[in-house]
């Protein structure tokens, strides 16, 4: 048996067994917090109207987009997902001895869970363990494994954006602590200012006694970065153009797809990787009743992923209110695991 209650590894048990398990889970709501209503439409007109032109790249997450992003994740020049995993695996032990025995581990968009599934896997004892994603089906997926596969933990699966507001189930047990997951650096891709802000979002989330666990990209070689993000299948390319696409859909914009390019360039000043699509030509693109003139050249800004430095992500987690306790790194200091504590 394994600290988070494991009986036994799945393919110890019967057929039947996990084949009822799976339909009794999957008949299991999933309670849903409404997801905000979408600002697609009004941010689209916006960020195409501002200087430099903008779309948010929160709108890259349709199904495509989703399964184009899980794509990415597995190409060999994004190392992100990658290294993140091996750091894990390699310090999941001595992470879950920070975390402590009886927490409550609070995952902020933790996806299909493999990462967490490391980290359950070692932690002692878990009092409950809340995943919280926007994505319904992504939810049950990852809840009906973890169900099978930790039976005797609490599972309280939260379907919401985590950007918003949101209030946390009570478990059934205390937990001696809460304790926030946040993997994928996705932080990255909040402005300085927004991510002080959301780290302050958490601070409150997880209390007094409560602990941040989270993985950041650092900086490092602009080659390396440039091509983690124009990687030569071309998939990062689809994932941006999909922003088009989805307008085109959801907006009925006239977007020719034939005349945007997909570029990622490293902007070392700022310490972040500025994703653009870039018109080929002069061109009218019609949104409703609204014309958008762009020249040959001109770029709409989509992304950026901000990559820190030890020093620097400590400093915006201390501003919102967190010490530092530990950073786990791989042996090129390409990607940094954060453990933070709330400051006393
Ligand atoms: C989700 N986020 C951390 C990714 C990143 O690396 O900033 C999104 C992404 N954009 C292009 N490739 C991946």
């Amino acid at each position: 048996m394994n600290r988070a209650g494991r009986a036994r590894p799945p393919g110890a048990r019967n057929e039947l067994a996990v084949i009822v398990d799976d339909m009794r889970t999957a008949r299991q709501a999933v309670p849903t917090l409404e997801p905000a209503t979408s600002d697609f439409p009004s941010e689209t007109i916006a960020g195409l109207s501002s200087s430099p032109r903008t779309l948010p790249c929160k709108y890259f997450y349709d199904e495509r987009g989703a399964a184009l992003f899980q794509k990415i994740c597995e190409l060999p020049e994004y190392y992100i997902t990658r290294t993140e995993t091996a750091i894990l695996r390699l310090h999941a032990h001595e992470i879950a001895r920070c975390i402590g025995a009886r927490s409550e581990l609070i995952g902020l968009g933790t996806g299909a869970g493999t990462k967490t599934r490391i980290l359950l896997e070692e932690l002692e004892a878990p009092a409950v363990y809340i995943p919280i994603d926007i994505s319904n089906k992504q939810l049950r997926k990852s809840t009906a494994l973890f169900r099978r596969l930790f039976p005797g933990l609490e599972i309280l699966p939260v379907c919401t954006d985590y950007l918003e507001p949101f209030d946390l189930p009570a478990p059934q047990r205390n937990p001696a602590r809460k304790v926030v997951y946040f993997p994928g650096s996705t932080i990255g891709n909040f402005e300085p200012d927004e991510a002080i802000n959301f780290l302050r979002r958490i601070l409150a989330l997880c209390e007094k006694k409560g602990a941040l666990l989270i993985g950041v990209d650092l900086q490092k070689d602009r080659h390396v970065l440039e091509r983690a993000y124009n990687d030569s299948a071309g998939v990062t390319a689809q994932f941006n153009l999909n922003l088009l696409v989805r307008a085109n859909r959801d907006l009925g914009a006239d977007f020719d797809l034939n005349r945007w390019r997909h570029r990622a360039t490293y902007n070392s000043t700022a310490g972040r990787i500025e994703m653009y699509l870039i018109s080929e030509t002069d061109q009218v693109v019609r949104i409703g009743d609204r014309e958008f003139h762009f020249r040959a050249g001109e770029k709409i800004v989509t992304e950026f992923s901000y990559k820190h430095t030890l020093e620097g992500f400590t400093a915006l987690a201390r501003a919102a209110g967190f010490d530092f306790g530990k950073m786990w790194t791989d042996s090129k200091r390409w990607f940094g695991v954060f453990y933070f504590t709330v400051k006393l």
